[in-house]
C-alpha cells in the first residue's frame, strides 16, 4: 500500500434492545383502624414522602378509598410493601399497601 492509501475499517454501531424495566406502582389502601398519623409516619419512614406529601397521599386514600403513592421498579416496591406492612403488623394496624405492575 501507497503511503496516500486510506484504510478505513467499517464503523458498524451495535445498539442492542435494552427493555426498560417494568415499573410498579405502590399503592396505599384506606381502612378504618390505623391512625392518621401512623399512616403518615409509615410514608415519611418507608416512602421518604416528607410531611407535606405524605399528608396528602394519606387524606387522598382516606378520601377516595386507595392512593398511589410513588412508583419504582419490581424489587423495590415489593421491598417497600413489606417493610411498611411489617411496620403496621408489629403495630397491630391492618394498613395495607400492594405493588402492582404498570400498564
Ligand atoms: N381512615 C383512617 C382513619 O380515619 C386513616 C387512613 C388513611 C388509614 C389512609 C389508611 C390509609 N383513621
Amino acid at each position: 500500500m501507497g503511503q496516500n492509501d486510506i484504510v478505513s475499517t467499517p464503523q458498524t454501531k451495535v445498539r442492542p434492545k435494552i427493555e426498560k424495566p417494568r415499573l410498579y406502582k405502590v399503592i396505599l389502601f384506606n381502612d378504618d383502624y390505623t391512625p392518621r398519623e401512623f399512616v403518615q409516619m409509615i410514608l415519611q419512614a418507608v416512602f421518604r414522602t416528607g410531611d407535606s406529601v405524605g399528608y396528602h397521599i394519606m387524606m387522598t386514600a382516606h378520601r377516595k378509598g386507595s392512593c398511589v403513592v410513588a412508583v419504582y421498579t419490581r424489587d423495590v416496591a415489593e421491598t417497600k410493601v413489606k417493610e411498611a406492612m411489617d411496620y403496621a403488623k408489629d403495630a397491630g394496624f391492618p394498613l395495607m399497601f400492594k405493588a402492582e405492575p404498570e400498564e
